[in-house]
C-alpha cells in the first residue's frame, strides 16, 4: 500500500503547487471561477458510463465485492452515485455501505469537486447521492455509477443536461469506462451522443476504455465475435475512425444466473479472464496515470493562463497608448481654444496681461474637461468595441498550440474585456505574466521529472523502500528533518537515502 500512499501525497504536492502559483492569479483576472486545484485535490475518479443495463451496478458490485448498488434487468437506477471509502467500520465486518448523503449535501460541501455541478438544479440534485463504503478498492480512487443511457429520453424529460453533467464529470474523472452489453452493441442514442461530442470534448483517448459486458450470454463463441465485430463497426462509426478504439472483454459472475448456479459456462470465458484482469488493474493503475494527467494539466493551464495573460496585456497597452495619444489630442485642441480664447479677449481691448492669461487658461481648462468627458469618452468607447470585434489579433497565434490555447480562452478573454473591471494595474499585470511564465517553466518541469523517476521504481523498489523503511510516521519526520518534499526526493533521486 505504500506505492499509493505515496503517489497520493504526490497528487498533494502537485495540487499545492497550483493553488500556490497558478490559482491566485487565475482568480484574480477572472481566469476561472473556483480555485484550480480543486479538481484535483480530490481523489482519482472511475466514471462508469453506459446503456441501460449493460451491467454497470453490477460490475461495480462485483469490483467491490458486495451488493452496493441496486441491479436489475429494466432501467433500474436513474441516479449518478458517487461511491467513495470510509473505514469507520472494520473491513472484517464485511464489505458494506456505511453512510449515504442525497446530492444536495455532496454539491454545496466543499471538500467534494462537485460545485461546478450546482447549476443543473433541483432535478439533479434529487438524482444525485454519495455512498461511503469500506471496501480495501476505494482507499485511493472513487467510483462514480451513473443512469443507464435511453434510446427514448430526451433532456427534458431528465430534467437536467445529461450530456453536460457526463461532460463535467468525464472532465474530473482518471478514467471513464464505457460499458456496452452483448444485447445492445452501440447503438442507443444517449451513448452515441456521449461519445461522439461529449466525450471527445471533455477527455483525452487515453482516459476512455471501451467494454463489452455480459459476455457470458453469448450463445457461442461464434455469436461473440458477431457481437465484438459488430460493436467494433458501431464505434468506428460513432467516432468516424477507422481505427477502432481498444475494446475489454467482461462480465460478473455473480450477476450472471447461468456462472452463479455453476452450471452450464460457456467454453470459451476461461480464455477471457485475462481481459477482466486487464481491465481490473487498468482501474486499480488510476491513481498512478491520475498523476501523469495532472502534470499535463499544470502544464496546459499554467501556459494557458500565461496566453490569458498576455492577451489582456496587449489589451492593456493598446488602450493606454490610444488614450495617450487622445488626451494629447485633445490637449492640443484645448490649448488652440486657449489661444484663440487670449486672441479674442485682446481683440475686444482688452489688454491686461493678467486677464488674457486667465482667459486663456480658463478657456483652456474648460475645452479639456469638456473634451475628457464628451469626447474622449466616446472615442475610447468605439476603440474598446474595435477591439472587441478584432479579439483575434490580440495575441499571435502562429502555431496549433497556440491556436488550441486560444480557442480554450477566447470567450473569458472576451467576457472580461467587456466588463472591464481593472482592479490591477500594467506592472501588477506584467509581473504575474512574468510569474506564471516561471511556475509554467519550473513547476511542470518538476512534476515531469519526478514522474520520470516514479516511473522507473518498479514494484520490488517500492517493496525495498518498504521494507528498509520506516514507518509512515519516521519517514514523514526524516522527510520533514531535510526539508525536502516527495517531489524533491523522486526528483533528485534522494530516495536512495532512505
Ligand atoms: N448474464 C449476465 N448478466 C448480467 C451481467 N451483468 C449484469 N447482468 C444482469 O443485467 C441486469 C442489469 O444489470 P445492472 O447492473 O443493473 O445494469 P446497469 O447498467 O447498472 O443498469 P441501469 O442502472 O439500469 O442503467 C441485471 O439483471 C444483472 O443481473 C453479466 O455479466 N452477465
Ligand atoms: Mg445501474
Amino acid at each position: 500500500m505504500y506505492r499509493e500512499k505515496f503517489i497520493s501525497s504526490l497528487r498533494e504536492e502537485i495540487a499545492e503547487a497550483v493553488a500556490v502559483h497558478l490559482t491566485p492569479v487565475a482568480l484574480r483576472y477572472d481566469y476561472c471561477d473556483v480555485p484550480l486545484e480543486t479538481n484535483i485535490r480530490w481523489q482519482p475518479m472511475v466514471l462508469i458510463i453506459g446503456n441501460y443495463s449493460s451491467g454497470k451496478s453490477s460490475f461495480i458490485n462485483e469490483f467491490l465485492g458486495a451488493k452496493i448498488q441496486d441491479t436489475g434487468q429494466a432501467p433500474t437506477d436513474d441516479s449518478f452515485t458517487v461511491i467513495t471509502h470510509d473505514d469507520s467500520v472494520p473491513e472484517t465486518e464485511g464489505v458494506q455501505v456505511t453512510e449515504e448523503r442525497d446530492g444536495k449535501a455532496l454539491l454545496n460541501d466543499p471538500e467534494y469537486p462537485f460545485s461546478t455541478l450546482r447549476k443543473q438544479g433541483e432535478r439533479f440534485a434529487s438524482h444525485f447521492r454519495l455512498k461511503k463504503v469500506n471496501s480495501p478498492f476505494l482507499r485511493h480512487l472513487a467510483i462514480i455509477d451513473t443512469p443507464g443511457m435511453l434510446d427514448s429520453i430526451t433532456e427534458r424529460d431528465r430534467g437536467y443536461d445529461y450530456q453536460e453533467v457526463i461532460g463535467d464529470l468525464a472532465q474530473k474523472a482518471g478514467l471513464v469506462l464505457v460499458l456496452f452489453d452483448a444485447h445492445k452493441a452501440g447503438t442507443v442514442r444517449e451513448a452515441y451522443k456521449s461519445i461522439r461530442e461529449t466525450l471527445s470534448a471533455h477527455t483525452s483517448e487515453d482516459r476512455i476504455i471501451f467494454v463489452l459486458n455480459r459476455i457470458d450470454e453469448c450463445a457461442s463463441f461464434n455469436d461473440l465475435l458477431r457481437v465484438y465485430g459488430t460493436l467494433c463497426w458501431n464505434l468506428s462509426q460513432i467516432t468516424g475512425r477507422k481505427d477502432i478504439p481498444m475494446i475489454r472483454l467482461a462480465y460478473s459472475p455473480n450477476a450472471s444466473p447461468v456462472l452463479s448456479r455453476n452450471t452450464g459456462a460457456p467454453e470459451y470465458l476461461p480464455l477471457l479472464e485475462n481481459q477482466r484482469e486487464d481491465l481490473k488493474k487498468a482501474i486499480t493503475e488510476t491513481p498512478r496515470r491520475r498523476l501523469d494527467h495532472l502534470a499535463a494539466y499544470v502544464e496546459t493551464h499554467s501556459e494557458r493562463l500565461g496566453h490569458y495573460l498576455e492577451a489582456l496585456l496587449a489589451w492593456r497597452m493598446a488602450f493606454r497608448k490610444f488614450r495617450i495619444q487622445k488626451t494629447f489630442t485633445g490637449f492640443l485642441c484645448s490649448l488652440l481654444g486657449g489661444s484663440l480664447a487670449t486672441l479674442g479677449t485682446m481683440m475686444a481691448g482688452l489688454d491686461d496681461p493678467v486677464i488674457l492669461a486667465g482667459a486663456g487658461g480658463v478657456a483652456t481648462i474648460l475645452l479639456m474637461l469638456i473634451w475628457m468627458t464628451l469626447f474622449q469618452k466616446r472615442l475610447e468607447g468605439a476603440f474598446h468595441q474595435k477591439k472587441l470585434d478584432g479579439l483575434d489579433t490580440l495575441t499571435p497565434l502562429g502555431d496549433q498550440t497556440r491556436k488550441d490555447s486560444w480557442e480554450a480562452i477566447r470567450e473569458r478573454v472576451q467576457r472580461h474585456l467587456e466588463r472591464d473591471e481593472g482592479r490591477y494595474s500594467l506592472f501588477e499585470l506584467r509581473h504575474d505574466l512574468f510569474s506564471v511564465r516561471r511556475a509554467h517553466r519550473e513547476a511542470a518541469h518538476d512534476i515531469r521529472e519526478a514522474l520520470s523517476e516514479l516511473a522507473k521504481m518498479t514494484d520490488e523498489d517500492f517493496a525495498e523502500w518498504e521494507a528498509h523503511r520506516l514507518t509512515d510516521e519516521a519517514y514523514e519526520a526524516e522527510k520533514k528533518r531535510l526539508g525536502l518534499s516527495d517531489l524533491e526526493i523522486l526528483k533528485n533521486s534522494y530516495r536512495h537515502m532512505f
